[in-house]
């Protein structure tokens, strides 16, 4: 590794600058590359679009924004001494909390000096002459060995563009772009548009602020009351007196989480009424994504969760005091084929007297007016309005980027038909470009920090290799790609994921190909990459500078 000396570009950031490794973004992913590459003495850098560190818990600050995975387990484990004495109020974060934490692991670790804010990385081509990607962001440019795309999953927001939206006179906000300094909705009468996580989380909210809430629902989803609260010391400490048997011990299930609550291990379908109801309470209760782990045949079989509804149905019934508003937010689809929600009083707000649900299934919202919103030939007046429209998710803010691999070709242009990679980690064509939790790996469908714990240090490991063996670049072969995506699909095609619009497979915005982008199950991923390294990095082309004068 040629451990390039270089000024520093908050210096002078008009300055082409050489690095071994460019990180893209700030958040999770990206700090703990730069932390690695630190270690190994490499001369790195990150480039993020906003003045902060934290990727999408720096812009997430929509009220009520949590994480759906609990502190301890939404946390680094790379560091013993940062897990020991970081202190989680509660058993799960809420933004500002986790925006704190990330922030501490900045300055731990002396970060900050190597990241390049207020920046966005508009451009990046190999040049196969010297094994280098050539790098132009709206505040310089730079040349770097390797790049890293720490781009987060849920970074490009998914806004919708309805006829009108220019001539509404109030304030239109996006839940993935929230107003540093918050939003006051008092005395107001707001719409929110989506019924997904974010407007899950932020409606009960925005409810006890707002004169008038109004929510526009699409698809009713399914949500699991968190019964958050501060956090269980007995529990903190007992896991912190044994963390990393706790990691080793979540990083063996599918979702590398969870591994505290008990696994069923018999068909939902052999379960009578009675059983299968006090099963579901009980896992109802514990407050947790895990309620899917009741069964192990709930995403497997449509008649296993077709039960699970039922209970579900029967949970939103009993909560809802008007049968016909119950009804409408009442999902029919599979459970678990989208991200289930964890709430705190998402139902009971639609007893609220100040609620109002427009179930716009089958009429969409026709147009914005400068005062609201008609849907199905009415008008609704509001003061502001909340688009909780999601995500491009984990495609959207790469594509953003202008990628251009061997030969010019362009990264959009490859992935037109949806996106397809090698181990989620690399792309053919692309040398020395790596996606950390890229489509094509368990990344979305795990506790994140686990998945990209894990990218982080193969890609380490890879680049350290690459150094010690002289090699220059490193590129997915064809033949491995189509072998992984093939897999990809088969793996998920032999469950019910892909049964729904969800925006694992990108139905959620317009015109993207429909592909389910994640790999379920995150131990066998993990032995197949360790395994490809072991083996000399099988799947990939690795080349010397030698071999590359005739390339
Ligand atoms: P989601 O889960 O993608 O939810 C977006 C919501 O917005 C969902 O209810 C959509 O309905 C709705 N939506 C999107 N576009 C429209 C239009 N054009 N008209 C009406 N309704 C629309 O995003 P979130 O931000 O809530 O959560 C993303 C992830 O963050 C979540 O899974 C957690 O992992 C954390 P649809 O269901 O598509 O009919």
């Amino acid at each position: 590794m040629e451990g390039v000396l270089v000024a520093r570009s908050y210096d002078n950031p008009q300055l082409s600058q050489t690095f071994d490794v460019t990180i893209v973004g700030a958040g999770f992913a990206g700090l703990y590359m730069l932390h690695r590459c630190n270690q190994r003495g490499l001369s790195a850098q990150i480039f993020e679009a906003g003045d902060g560190v934290g990727g999408t818990w720096y812009w997430n600050r929509y009220p009520g924004a949590r994480c759906d995975i609990e502190s301890l387990e939404y946390s680094y484990s790379f560091d013993e001494d940062l897990q020991q004495e970081w202190e989680w109020s509660e058993r799960y974060a809420g933004q500002p909390e986790i925006l704190r934490y990330v922030n501490h692991v900045a300055d731990r670790f002396d970060l900050r000096p190597s990241i390049q804010f207020n920046t966005r990385v508009e451009k990046a081509a190999f040049d196969s002459a010297t094994a280098r990607w050539n790098i132009q962001t709206s505040n310089g440019a730079a040349v770097s060995q390797y790049l890293v795309m720490a781009t987060g999953c849920l970074s490009s927001t998914n806004k919708p563009s309805f006829e009108g939206m220019d001539d509404f006179e109030g304030p239109i906000y996006h839940t993935g772009e929230w107003p540093h300094d918050g939003v006051d909705f008092s005395d107001q009468r707001v719409g929110v548009i989506g019924t997904g996580s974010s407007a899950v989380q932020s409606i009960p909210i925005i409810a006890k602020q707002a004169k008038q809430l109004t929510v526009f629902q699409r698809t009713p989803n399914y949500s699991i009351p968190a019964h958050n609260g501060p956090i269980d010391k007995a529990l903190e400490a007992e896991t912190k007196a044994n963390y990393q048997a706790f990691r080793d011990a979540n990083r063996r299930e599918n979702g590398a989480f969870a591994s505290r609550t008990p696994a069923g291990e018999t068909s939902a379908l052999d379960a009578t009424e009675d059983e299968w109801r006090e099963k579901f309470e009980h896992h109802w209760q514990l407050g947790s994504l895990a309620f899917l782990r009741a069964y192990p045949d709930l995403l497997l079989d449509d008649n296993a969760n077709a039960i699970a509804r039922q209970f579900v149905a029967d949970k939103i019934a009993e909560v809802v005091t008007d049968p016909t508003t119950a009804q409408i937010l009442t999902p029919t689809q599979v459970i678990g084929c989208k991200r289930l929600c964890l709430d705190t009083n998402y139902f009971e707000t639609y007893n609220r007297d100040n609620v109002e649900l427009v179930d716009i299934s089958s009429a969409p919202i026709e147009r914005f007016t400068p005062t609201g919103i008609v849907a199905d030939g009415q008008e609704f007046e509001f003061d502001a309005i909340v688009t909780a429209t999601g995500f491009d998710a984990m495609t959207g803010t790469i594509l953003k980027i202008d990628i251009r691999g061997v030969n010019d070709v362009s990264l959009k242009e490859k992935w037109s038909s949806g996106p397809t990679t090698y181990l989620g980690l690399c792309i053919p064509g692309f040398p020395n470009l790596f996606t950390v939790t890229g489509p094509g790996s368990p990344s979305v469908l795990t506790n994140m920090i686990m998945s990209i714990e894990q990218h982080v240090e193969w890609i380490d490991e890879c680049i350290d290799y690459m150094s010690h063996q002289g090699h220059q670049s490193i590129e997915a072969t064809v033949d491995a790609e189509q072998e992984w995506v093939a897999h990809v699909n088969a793996v998920a095609d032999f469950t019910l994921m892909p049964t729904c619009n969800s925006w694992y497979l990108g139905v959620n915005v317009p015109g993207k190909p429909r592909v389910f982008m994640p790999l379920i199950g995150f131990p066998p991923y993990v032995e197949k990459c360790n395994e490809v390294a072991a083996n000399g990095y099988e799947g990939f082309a690795l080349t010397s500078p030698a071999d590359s004068s005739t390339r």
